[in-house]
C-alpha cells in the first residue's frame, strides 16, 4: 500500500481549491461561467499554471489552449500518463464539472512527487481548453486538438452569440497563431479523466465510484424555422405563416417520440432564439438547438430521421419551411477495459462500494477513448444536479475521488 494524505488535509485542500477554482467566472448565485478564451477562463489559466509551477510542475501551453503540468519520468523514453478534465463550463455551472478533474489531478501529482518523488513514465495534468460547446457550436476543442479531430481551420467562419468570431477571440486570448508547440500528441500512455457523474445513480445506490463501460453516443443541432413576422392584431389565424407556432409542433413531436422510446434515449431542446421576439409580432423567425444521445448510434439516427421526416409534413401544413443543421455527431465510444480493470483491483483492496456504468454526459474521454487507453472515473452528484449552480458532491466522495486517482497513477506510472 502506498502512502496516502491524512483525510482531513486532502478534504480540506480538495474543498479550498474547488473553492479558488470557482471564483474564475463564479463567486455569484447564477453560477460558475468560464467560455473558452473569455476574461474568466484566462484567468483560470493563468491561476492553473502558476498552481503547477507552485507544486512542482512544469507548465507549458499548446496552441489551441490547452495547459499542461509536466512531471518529469525516469525513463526518457517512456510515454506519458496524461489526467486532468476541461476548464470550461456552461453558461452558470456549477464549481465541479470539469474542475473537480483539474483539481484532483493538482493534487494527486503535488501528493505523489511529495511522497514518491519522480515517476519512471512522466505524468501531466492537463487543463483542456474547451468541453461543452457553450460559447461557439464547437465542442471538444482541447482534446480535438490533442488527438488531432480537430484544426485551427476548422473554427473558419463560426461565431458566438455576440457575432465574435471563434478566430478572433483564440488570437486575442494568445492562441492560434502558432506561438505554441502544435498540440496533436503522439507521446500519450494514456488518459484519466475523474469527473462527477452528472447523474443520480451512484447517490441511489450508495456507491461512491463510479467506472465508466463506455460514454454515449451524441448528435447536436440548431433548426431554424422560418415564416413570415406580422401582426398579432389584425392576422387571422388562417393567413398566418408563424414559425413559433410550427417550431411548437416540431419540439412536441421530439419530445412525444422521445417519451415514447424505451431504450433510454433522451431529447433536449434546451435553447431557443426568436426573431423578432417582440410580443404583439408573429414570428417570422425560430432557431431551435436540439441534441439527442443513447449508447447505439444507429438509434440515434433513426430517431432523428423520422422526426425530420414530419417536420417537412407540419411545416408544408402551416406555409412555414425548415433548415436543419447538424454541428456535432459523436459516436459512442468504449473506455480501456485494462484501465478499469485497474481501478477496479484498487477499489476491491479497499472494499470500496463502486460499479462500472454508461455515461449519459459526454467527456473528454469520448475523444481520446479512440486515440489511447482511456478510463473515465465518476464521483456521486448529489440529486444528480449539474449545469447548474446547485450542483454538489460530498467532500468524502470528491476526496475518495483523489485517493483513486493517486493510487492508479503511482499504479501507472511509477
Ligand atoms: O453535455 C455534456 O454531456 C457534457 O457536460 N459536455
Ligand atoms: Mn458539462
Ligand atoms: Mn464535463
Amino acid at each position: 500500500m502506498i502512502e496516502q494524505p491524512k483525510p482531513s488535509a486532502l478534504s480540506e485542500q480538495i474543498e479550498e481549491l474547488i473553492d479558488w477554482l470557482a471564483e474564475h467566472g463564479g463567486g455569484r448565485e447564477e453560477g460558475v461561467t468560464r467560455l473558452l478564451y473569455d476574461p474568466a477562463w484566462r484567468s483560470a489559466q493563468r491561476a492553473i499554471e502558476a498552481k503547477m509551477e507552485e507544486i512542482g510542475l512544469l507548465p507549458r501551453y499548446d496552441d489551441a489552449g490547452n495547459l499542461f503540468g509536466r512531471m518529469a519520468g525516469r525513463d526518457p523514453e517512456a510515454r506519458v500518463v496524461l489526467t486532468g478534465s476541461h476548464v470550461d463550463t456552461v453558461t452558470g455551472g456549477g464549481k465541479y464539472d470539469g474542475a473537480y478533474g483539474i483539481v484532483a489531478a493538482l493534487i494527486a501529482a503535488e501528493h505523489l512527487l511529495a511522497h514518491h518523488g519522480a515517476p519512471l513514465k512522466p505524468i501531466e495534468v492537463v487543463s483542456l481548453c474547451e468541453e461543452e460547446g457553450s460559447r461557439f457550436p464547437m465542442t471538444y476543442w482541447g482534446s480535438g486538438h490533442i488527438t488531432g479531430v480537430k484544426k485551427r481551420e476548422d473554427a473558419a467562419g463560426i461565431v458566438d452569440a455576440n457575432g465574435v468570431p471563434f478566430e478572433e477571440a483564440m488570437r486575442e486570448a494568445g492562441f492560434g497563431y502558432g506561438l505554441h508547440p502544435e498540440p496533436k500528441r503522439g507521446d500519450l500512455e494514456c488518459f484519466i479523466e475523474l469527473h462527477i457523474e452528472q447523474g443520480q445513480i451512484l447517490e441511489r445506490e450508495g456507491q461512491s465510484i463510479g467506472i465508466v463501460s463506455h460514454i454515449v453516443g451524441q448528435r447536436r443541432y440548431d433548426i431554424t424555422v422560418t415564416g413570415e413576422s406580422n401582426h398579432a392584431g389584425t392576422t387571422p389565424m388562417r393567413w398566418r405563416r408563424d414559425a413559433m407556432s410550427t417550431a411548437a409542433e416540431l419540439i412536441g413531436v421530439l419530445m412525444k417520440r422521445a417519451n415514447a422510446d424505451q431504450t433510454g434515449l433522451v431529447a433536449t431542446v434546451g435553447r431557443m432564439d426568436v426573431k423578432p421576439n417582440v410580443g404583439n409580432v408573429i414570428a417570422r423567425e425560430v432557431t431551435f438547438s436540439l441534441d439527442v444521445r443513447h449508447e447505439d448510434s444507429e438509434t440515434i439516427r433513426a430517431f432523428c430521421e423520422e422526426c425530420f421526416k414530419e417536420f417537412e409534413t407540419i411545416a408544408a401544413a402551416q406555409g412555414t419551411s425548415v433548415a436543419i443543421r447538424k454541428w456535432m455527431d459523436e459516436e459512442p465510444v468504449a473506455m480501456d477495459a485494462e484501465l478499469g480493470a485497474a481501478a477496479e483491483s484498487i477499489l476491491r483492496q479497499q472494499n470500496m462500494a463502486y460499479r462500472r456504468m454508461t455515461s449519459g454526459a459526454g467527456h473528454d474521454s469520448q475523444v481520446f477513448g479512440t486515440f489511447c487507453p482511456t478510463a473515465l472515473l465518476f464521483v456521486p452528484s448529489r440529486g444528480g444536479l449539474s449545469h447548474s449552480p446547485a450542483e454538489f458532491t460530498e467532500t468524502e466522495d470528491l476526496e475518495r475521488g483523489v485517493k483513486l486517482l493517486i493510487d492508479l497513477l503511482y499504479k501507472l506510472a511509477y
